[in-house]
């Protein structure tokens, strides 16, 4: 026995429903293995392909371990070494002098979720810049749009445990690759399969889930509220619904069949792309299938209409009674079983009067378009916008004007960090403290400091003590170390807490909260949904209310009604951009371009890794062979796709996964990588869906058009058979 040898339970830091726990192994002080726990439920200890090396990630020789200063022109990527105190004292120079000219609304934070956690994570630096009074940036990224729909209809839920789908008969895997984005829940719908449960999987893509789905049903991106509406309508008109438990435990049940009768079978089907065969033989299983289950993911907020999706899909539950039973119902977001008290984590109350909310989505407006005043600096950390943001071209623009002091936060040099003036260094997870959620099953996971910091970096936690002190900030909340904070920010009295201790929680690694046994779980069998009726409103009380953000998305503001109209029931609207919707920019761009989550990158995370790279390939392109074809691009050609907004290289793969008339390309490649230096969101607008002010990556037209592969650096081979093997 080597007595160097230690390990030390941690969890994984990403923003990803399974939040695996870890198990580190620390030899003389180095990282030299991290696994999964195999006694957590829902791990069984395995990591998925993204972390597989995540010690070597500690050790990636392009870390960023030291302050660095810019030395060259913007964006280009040339930086200097600097110490702390320089750092810290030339952040307190520039922003005194833009608070003197401008106020300190001109400075604005820019974060999401590259780290996950309850300290480092999603709200991490809200209360520091509530008490500098900057603009609040309002982050409604990923799943608000979503979560609004949920919320209006069934209220925040915890939903259905997915250690519960075992007991499901039929599983509806819509707009969602769980076997990427979330395969921890594969286990427990494999072995649902097993038990004889089918699974269906929804989705424009054949997706690697959809592959192992019983059945694929392709549908047309944007459409998915009138797919929804249509089974409504199936199932009322046949009779197939719950009356029981419709009666009992929703309201608006004859308005929302009134609605539904809107959309009949002909209808959904040319909106849709589905055959009505396939329309009415899904909406019959689903109804008589028990028990039955959605899992939604979050890829159905992402064009127009993303919201009311959502809220349509929501309804279809109660109606067949799906509740009643240990595995049926609605899976979306775990979240509301974590208690948290947002409110100690963001300091709503240190907000100044009369703030200002600019939301990050619209960052290329936010730097070239705000005046009164404009925004002078703007401090990225958790984030990646070059790559993960919309609206890339306006995006860069924004960050290479002269006037803006732009400090970064991050591991590594990102797309976005090499237009930094400062650059501060960050930890990486064995190195930090932390508490994780998660918003796909029901445990809490401890996250031990397991190794020292390399060089110069700090936790995001301590990087805003360092910035507080700096500011002249007093209150006694900046002395708090890590551990004190975590006892803070939790609701330690919650019923969802009990049997559950901060000790605890340390020691064990991870630990479930007091939802109740996943094998008799059934959390609205009788109703008591979190609603203003405590029923399912199929007609929204609170829609009539207007658009509304949960909380934690705006830094603790209030939720804040801005008075637009959300149509109290389901409804379906066209997406911003389709061929039927705009037609005058179909002419010129006839192609839908959807952007997934890469099997092989975390966001843009691990894109910088070689391994991971080589296994995801380079920048790819799925196309139709019919789309192809008339555009005389072969398997493997590189092309160009483009709109207005911008335009990026792929390599094109020639594929009956996508349907006719659109597009796949995944998200995650960084622009300074690629040959156009560029990635897919220079093509994504910045608008908004029409709930919780969700990105609309999905709405999006563009053209294709094959390129001189000797114009550009050709793209490697090796990675394009892969592909083209892949999609065959
Ligand atoms: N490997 C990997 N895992 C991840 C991530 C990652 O980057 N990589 N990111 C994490 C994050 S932040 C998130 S939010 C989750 C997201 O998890 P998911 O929502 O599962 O992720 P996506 O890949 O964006 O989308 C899922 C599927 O929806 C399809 N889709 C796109 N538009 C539509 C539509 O309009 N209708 C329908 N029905 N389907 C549509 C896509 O083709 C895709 O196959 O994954 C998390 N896990
Ligand atoms: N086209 C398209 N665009 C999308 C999506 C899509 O499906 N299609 N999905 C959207 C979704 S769902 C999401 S969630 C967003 C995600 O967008 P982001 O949250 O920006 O995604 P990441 O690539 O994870 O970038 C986070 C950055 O934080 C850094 N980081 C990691 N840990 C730490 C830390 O402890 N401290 C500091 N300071 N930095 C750290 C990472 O190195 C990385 O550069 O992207 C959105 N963008
Ligand atoms: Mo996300």
């Amino acid at each position: 026995m080597n007595p160097e040898k230690t390990t030390v339970k941690g969890a994984c830091p990403q923003d990803c429903p399974d939040t695996c726990a870890f198990i580190y192994t620390v030899e003389n002080g180095r990282l030299i293995d991290v696994q999964g726990d195999p006694k957590h439920p829902v791990t069984q200890g395995r990591l998925c392909t993204k972390l597989n090396d995540f010690a070597k990630h500690h050790y990636n020789p392009d870390r960023l371990i030291y302050p660095m200063k810019r030395v060259g022109p913007k964006g280009a990527g040339e930086f200097e070494r600097i110490s702390w105190a320089e750092a810290l004292g030339e952040i307190r120079n520039r922003w005194a002098r833009i608070i003197d000219e401008f106020g300190s609304k001109a400075i604005m934070p820019c974060s999401y979720l590259g780290q996950e956690g309850v300290l480092n994570g999603l709200t991490v630096g809200d209360a520091f810049f509530n008490r500098l009074g900057s603009t609040i940036a309002e982050k409604t990224f990923c799943g608000v749009g979503r979560e609004v729909g949920t919320h209006l209809t069934i209220g925040p839920s915890t939903g259905v445990d997915p250690e519960s789908l075992i007991h499901s008969r039929y599983i509806v895997l819509w707009a969602v690759n769980t076997l990427s984005t979330g395969n921890h829940h594969w286990p427990f719908i494999a072995e649902a399969k097993r038990r004889g449960a089918k699974i269906v999987a929804i989705d424009p893509l054949r997706s690697r889930t959809a592959t192992q789905a019983d059945w694929h049903i392709p549908i047309r991106p944007g459409t998915d509220a009138a797919l929804a509406l249509g089974m409504m309508n199936i199932i009322i008109s046949e009779g197939l619904f719950d009356r029981d438990y419709v009666e009992r435990y929703t309201v608006g049940f004859d308005e929302l069949a009134a609605r539904a009768a809107e959309y009949p079978v002909e209808l959904v089907s040319a909106i849709t792309g589905i055959p009505e065969q396939d329309i009415l033989t899904l909406s019959r299983e689903y109804a008589t299938q028990a028990p039955a289950v959605i899992r939604l993911g979050v890829a159905i907020e992402r064009s127009r209409n993303g919201g009311q999706a959502s809220r349509a899909i929501n309804c279809l539950p109660a109606l067949v009674g799906a509740w009643r039973h240990v595995g049926g119902g609605y899976l979306g977001l775990t979240l509301s079983a974590f208690a948290m008290k947002w409110d100690a984590m963001c300091r709503p109350d240190w907000i100044k009067e009369d703030p200002r909310v600019l939301n990050l989505n619209n960052l290329g407006k936010v730097l070239l378009e705000t005046s009164d005043p404009p925004i002078k600096s703007l401090m990225v950390y958790n984030h990646n916008p070059l790559v993960q943001s919309p609206d890339q071209e306006r995006i860069k623009k924004g960050l290479l004007r002269e006037d803006l002091f732009l400090v970064v936060s991050d591991l590594f040099v990102t797309d976005t960090a090499k237009y930094a003036d400062i650059i501060l260094p960050a930890t990486m997870q064995a190195e930090q403290t932390d508490l994780m959620f998660s918003w796909g099953h029901f445990y809490w996971t401890y996250n031990n400091k397991a190794i020292e910091s390399p060089g110069e970096a700090v936790p995001n936690t301590q990087l805003f003590r360092l910035l507080a002190e700096t500011m002249g900030f007093n209150e006694p909340e900046w002395r708090r170390t890590d551990e004190e904070m975590i006892r803070d920010f939790i609701d330690w009295e919650s019923p969802m807490m009990q049997g559950i201790s901060f000790e605890a929680l340390q020691q064990n690694g991870y630990m479930r909260t007091a939802v109740g046994d996943k094998d008799a779980r059934a959390p609205h069998a009788e109703g008591n949904f979190p609603t203003p009726s405590g029923k399912c409103e199929f007609k929204s009380s609170l829609a009539e209310q207007g658009d509304f953000v949960p909380s934690p998305f705006r830094a603790g503001y209030e939720a804040m009604q801005d008075g637009s109209y959300i149509d109290p029931l389901p409804t379906y609207i066209p997406p911003f951009e389709s061929r039927d919707s705009a037609p005058q920019i179909a002419a010129k761009y006839p192609l839908n371009i959807i952007s997934p989550k890469a099997h092989g990158f975390l966001n843009s995370q691990y894109a910088n890794e070689i391994k991971q790279r080589k296994r995801q390939g380079d920048p790819i392109l799925i196309i139709h062979p019919e789309d192809a074809r008339p555009r005389g691009i072969g398997n493997g050609d590189t092309v160009k796709v483009f709109n207005d907004r911008g335009a990026f290289i792929g390599a094109a793969i020639l594929s009956t996964d996508t349907i006719r008339g659109v597009v796949a390309s995944y998200l995650g490649h960084w622009g300074t990588d690629s040959r156009a230096k560029s990635a897919v969101n220079s093509i994504s607008s910045d608008r908004a869906a029409n709930m919780g002010r969700a990105p609309t990556f999905s709405d999006n037209l563009v053209e294709v058009a094959k390129v001189d592969s000797e114009a550009i650096e050709a793209l490697s081979m090796g990675a394009r058979r892969a592909a083209i093997a892949e999609h065959a």
